[in-house]
């Protein structure tokens, strides 16, 4: 991939579309750099990637610059072309200049992330403000997070290291040369004692502006292994699979009477424009969708493809939770999670995102049977 193509496809992304699917894994390591306005988490950035490609590996950068400058620096990217990179194909540089991306920050920026490893950049620094929902799930996309803190911050050092704890893979005091070093080491290290040794996280020193104390955290960070993507999940359970029919009246005796399946609920759903059977299958449901319009989506489904199988539908514990964790890795969310007649929440994942399957995701299912 040309460093243009790059471009494009970073472009795109950050304009709500997937990443490429057929974009190989890549083996990359994911950090996300967080902490306070004005810490230096630019500044500790750009002193990375001077490291990293002094160690002869590629980097890329997405840097969510504060759309309002509160430090009055220059925005990061400028500051990396400024330096001896501009013309250096291993580095790549992306920069949101608004919390406002399209689909969400922590979304927009994972997804930039994934399509930096498929394109093989060895490191990729997500650069960060703050210690909001934004940062939890950027944290939560990446290999580890450093947490900057700085010296002489007072009681706010307090708060904001609690905020962080629970995120923070590694800590760097930046800014050592300044006064006040050894007592914020020492807080730091009072703080941490109260976690267990194996996940400790290191508390390392740097002066980003001339580089002392980089290259003992980059030998850190080049022998981090990359988490385990399998990290447990939500409870996914079948729920049911949705069948479009033409007609209820024809198509329900053979489930009814034939299969001796049990009718639950029958129910109209007004804004979808559909009657619905839902019938027990054991464990599981069969819901039968009938048209009640033309411009019904279940009609127009029809129409295209047949009567058959529609949709097929899980239950989870967490909704919202699910949808972040969809969100984060790409795939697109039809909508805003709905209730459904049944008092259940549920949202549809695009089928391109889903193998060609139109996945219905539920929380809460039919509990009590009722009929209308
Ligand atoms: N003395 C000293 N100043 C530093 C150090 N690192 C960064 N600075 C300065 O601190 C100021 C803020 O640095 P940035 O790198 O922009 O900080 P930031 O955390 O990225 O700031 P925001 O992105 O605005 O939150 C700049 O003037 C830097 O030159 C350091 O180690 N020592
Ligand atoms: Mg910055």
């Amino acid at each position: 991939m040309t460093t243009r193509e790059l471009a494009q496809q970073a472009t795109a992304v950050e304009n709500g579309n997937p990443v490429p699917s057929d974009l190989p894994q890549g083996h990359g390591l994911i950090i996300g750099i967080t902490g306070p306005p004005g810490a230096g988490k630019s500044t500790l950035t750009t002193a990375l990637v001077t490291e990293i490609r002094r160690r002869d590996k590629t980097v890329a950068v997405v840097a969510v610059d504060p759309s309002s400058q509160a430090s009055g620096g220059a925005l990061l990217g400028d500051r990396i072309r400024m330096q001896r990179h501009h013309d250096d194909h291993g580095v790549f540089i992306r920069s949101m200049a608004t919390r406002g991306a399209v689909g969400g920050l922590a979304r927009t920026s994972a997804a930039l992330a994934r399509l930096f490893r498929g394109a093989g950049f060895d490191f990729i620094l997500i650069e960060t403000v703050g210690a909001g929902q934004d940062e939890i799930d950027i944290a939560a996309a990446a290999d580890a997070t450093l947490v900057v803190i700085v010296p002489g911050m007072g009681d706010d050092v307090q708060a904001i290291k609690a905020g962080m704890m629970e995120i923070a893979d590694i800590f760097v005091i930046n800014k050592a040369d300044r006064p006040g070093v050894e007592q914020t080491a020492s807080e730091m290290e009072a703080m941490l004692s109260l976690t267990p040794e194996d996940d400790r996280p290191p508390v390392f020193r740097t002066i980003a502006t001339n580089g002392t104390g980089v290259s003992e955290l980059m030998d850190v960070l080049i022998h981090l292994a990359p988490r385990p993507r399998s990290i447990p999940g939500p409870q996914w359970q079948a729920d049911h699979l949705g069948i479009a029919v033409r007609s209820l009246a024809e198509s329900l005796p053979f489930y009814t009477d034939q299969l001796g399946m049990k009718l639950l609920a029958r129910e109209t759903v007004e804004h979808e424009k559909v009657n619905v059977v839902m019938l027990s299958a054991g464990t599981s449901r069969v819901e039968l969708l009938e048209p009640t319009s033309p411009d019904s989506p279940i009609a127009r489904f029809i129409e295209k493809r047949g009567p058959g199988l529609h949709h097929a539908a899980m239950r989870v514990d967490d909704l919202p939770a699910t949808i972040r964790r969809l969100e984060l890795g790409g795939a697109r969310i039809l909508s805003e999670p709905r209730r459904g007649a049944g008092g259940h929440l549920y949202v549809f994942v695009h089928p391109a995102s889903a193998g060609g399957v139109l996945w219905e995701i539920i929380q809460d299912s039919y509990s009590a049977p009722h009929t209308n």
